[in-house]
């Protein structure tokens, strides 16, 4: 059913506390934790609780967890210090835009330079 946990996906596991992740942040409906191949000083994934491949899905779907997911993306800049100097929060979607793992997930970078436009 839309939205369930799914057996295979790696971010439904963190999210269950099946797999180990470096959680920063958590709420009723998202979870923020440390990306283990970081692109920047600061680089923080939040995750929707609820499984939907991208982004768009998610927040057609479900677009209130879509706006937490964008909150706390906030916070976490406010928590890593990195709003001042700027920061980026990223939705790759789709093998071609970079996305390798299919459970909605914004990226937050920052605490370096950013080039735009990205690769
Ligand atoms: P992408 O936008 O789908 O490419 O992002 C997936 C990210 O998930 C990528 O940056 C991985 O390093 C990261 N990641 C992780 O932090 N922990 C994991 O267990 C797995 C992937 I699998």
């Amino acid at each position: 059913m839309a939205g369930e946990p799914q057996a295979d996906c790696l971010f439904c596991k963190i999210v269950a506390g099946q797999i180990p992740a470096t959680v920063v942040r958590e709420t009723e409906t998202t979870v923020a934790f440390r990306d283990i191949n970081p692109q920047a000083p600061t680089h923080v994934l939040v995750i929707p609780k609820v499984h939907y491949a991208d982004a768009a899905s998610l927040v057609e779907a479900e677009p209130g967890v879509a706006a937490d997911i964008l909150r706390e993306a906030g916070q976490v800049a406010l928590d890593e210090k990195i709003v001042e100097h700027g920061y980026r929060v990223v939705f790759n979607t789709g093998s071609g835009a970079g996305q390798t793992v299919f459970h909605a997930h914004a990226h937050v970078l920052g605490g370096r330079g950013l080039q735009w436009p990205p690769g």
